[in-house]
Parts: structure tokens; C-alpha cells; sequence
């Protein structure tokens, strides 16, 4: 079982490469789901606040953030967010994985609600205060078509040419271009095109947590393979897909999920997931670590070496 770290506020740990193994622990109350950025000088992380759930469901109702300079110490800036900024949201909507980002000097968090809505928030800072700009969900079930089983995990990719994509969705990958404005959809919902699993692994499927990001002029869409699941990636020529089955980059973990979320910062990457690490820790008690990610040959991203890992 790992040292206790810090109590409370800014927590101070080493942050060391994916191949030495040491990983930074970002926060000493639980919280999963990391949707993490870069944003100026600062990297943000919008989580899931597994410390205010029942510990029996992910039942919490608002998102927890954190902050860092450096990547080694991390500021808990609260609990920035509840999902009554959503008027048309019930009471105990369930506040799951968001997906935050900025354009053009604003912040937008999609965030999904129940299990089957997705609400979009803006705001001029990165920590709030959020506004509800469309007064609607964003994404809804069964108002939309094709959003699959359950509308939930947005995460937003936007292109060379400006143009905005949300991914999101559970057993079936979903894909929607959003408007230039952020807060609308501009097409239809299409289904992302996964190519070439592993015939010997009938686990291998998506399911959930999708995530696309761009490297060496290939896009790479990553997501969790279902509960519990893998950290897999396809690559492919547009954001739309198809994608073909690469590899894995973070093996099953002693929970039923996984979640992830790279940010790329110069010629560094880091790869930010949850799992079971703490005291008391487990499926509603997750923690979020951060680790660099590294690319091998041919744009092959390394598989983290969980059995090796140190963590502070
Ligand atoms: O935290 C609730 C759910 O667990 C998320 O929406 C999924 O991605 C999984 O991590």
C-alpha cells in the first residue's frame, strides 16, 4: 500500500518519465475522470468527484478542479461546479466524466448529466464562475438521433481547419461536429469506425471514454475498452475515422474503469488516468495520476508499466 501523502491544499510529489515509472499522484481527496489542459501557464484538471459520491455509485452531483504549474505540486481549486448550473437538469443527476476546453479566450465544459443528457458551460476562467449559455442539453436522449446508449464522456478535438468535433458515447463510439459558436451541434451524430481488433480478445471492444488527439500528422483515437477495460488506441487520417487498432496503452486495472486524457506540451506528452490507489480506495474511490507518455517507433505509443510504477 503506498505512504500517506499530504492532507490537504497543495500537495507537493515528484513527477518523473513513463519509462522510470515514477507517477504524481494529483490530489489526496478521490476524484476520477481526469479531462486535463495546458491552459496558459497552468494545466487544469476537470474530474469526476468520486470524495462526495455514496462510495456505493458514482452518484456525486459536481465536478472537482485542480491546478499546477509544474505538474509536481497541484492546487484543489473545489468543488467549481454543480450540475444545477443546469436548470433542466433533475436534482440527483449523476455529474460524470467531462470534457473541458478553450477557444478563443473562453472556456467551455461539456459535462455529462444523468447518463443521458450532455449540458455545455462557459465561462471567461478556467475555474468559473460557469453559465449555462443554450439553456438545453446540448445532446440529449432520446430527443437525438444516434446517440447511442447512453450519451456520456464528451471529450472535444478541434482540427487544423477550426473545426470542432465532440466524441462521446458507451459500446459505440459517437462522433458530432460542433458549431463554430461551441455550444451547438453543425451535423449529424455518426458512429466512430474502429478497424482490425484482435480476433483472440473477445474483450476487446470499445466501452467508453473516448479521446482523440493528433501526433506526427495522425489523428489517434484512444478510449477505454469497457469494465473492466483497457486503454487502447487506433490511428487513423481524419478525426472522423476510420481508425485502425494499434495497441494498448494502459492495461486492465484492479477497478471496473478507465479513463484517461493526454496533453501535449512541447515535445512532452503526459497521460493523466484513474485508478485504485489510495487508502480506501476502489470502484466509486478513484484517484487520478499523471505520467509522461512516450512515442516509440512509427508513432507507437509505449504501454505504461503498471507492474513497475512508483507513485508519489
Ligand atoms: O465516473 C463515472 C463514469 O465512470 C464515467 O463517466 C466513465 O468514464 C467511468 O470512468
Amino acid at each position: 500500500m503506498m505512504k500517506k501523502i499530504i492532507a490537504a491544499g497543495i500537495l507537493s510529489s515528484v513527477f518523473a518519465s513513463a519509462s522510470g515509472l515514477a507517477e504524481t499522484l494529483i490530489s489526496d481527496r478521490f476524484c476520477a475522470d481526469p479531462s486535463a489542459h495546458k491552459f496558459g501557464d497552468t494545466f487544469y484538471v476537470y474530474a469526476t468527484n468520486d470524495q462526495e459520491n455514496s462510495g456505493k455509485y458514482w452518484d456525486s452531483t459536481q465536478w472537482r478542479l485542480f491546478s499546477s504549474k509544474d505538474l509536481k505540486s497541484w492546487k484543489d481549486e473545489g468543488s467549481f461546479l454543480h450540475n444545477s448550473v443546469f436548470k433542466w437538469a433533475a436534482e440527483d443527476a449523476k455529474a460524470w466524466a467531462p470534457g473541458a476546453f478553450e477557444r478563443n479566450g473562453k472556456y467551455y465544459f461539456y459535462a455529462p448529466v444523468g447518463g443521458n443528457q450532455i449540458g455545455v458551460a462557459v465561462s471567461d476562467n478556467p475555474k468559473g464562475p460557469f453559465v449555462d449559455p443554450i439553456n438545453k442539453p446540448l445532446v440529449e436522449k432520446p430527443r437525438d438521433k444516434n446517440v447511442g446508449d447512453e450519451p456520456i464522456d464528451p471529450a472535444i478535438f478541434i482540427d487544423k481547419d477550426g473545426q470542432a468535433y465532440m466524441y462521446f458515447g458507451t459500446r459505440v463510439p459517437k462522433v458530432v461536429p460542433l458549431g463554430e459558436n461551441m455550444v451547438s451541434l453543425a451535423g449529424d451524430i455518426t458512429d466512430v469506425v474502429i478497424n482490425g481488433y484482435p480476433k483472440d480478445d473477445p474483450k476487446k471492444k470499445y466501452g467508453e471514454a473516448p479521446f482523440l488527439h493528433q501526433h506526427d500528422g495522425k489523428y489517434y483515437f484512444t478510449f477505454s475498452t469497457g469494465w473492466p477495460g483497457q486503454i487502447v488506441y487506433a490511428t487513423g487520417d481524419s478525426p472522423l475515422g476510420p481508425f485502425d487498432y494499434q495497441g494498448v496503452i494502459i492495461d486492465y486495472l484492479e477497478i471496473n474503469t478507465n479513463h484517461h486524457a493526454i496533453v501535449q506540451d512541447g515535445d512532452k506528452n503526459y497521460l493523466f488516468y484513474h485508478d485504485k490507489v489510495k487508502e480506501g480506495g476502489g470502484n466509486y474511490r478513484r484517484s487520478i495520476l499523471v505520467t509522461e507518455m512516450e512515442y516509440g517507433e512509427n508513432g507507437k505509443i509505449k504501454q505504461i508499466d503498471l507492474k513497475n510504477r512508483k507513485i508519489n
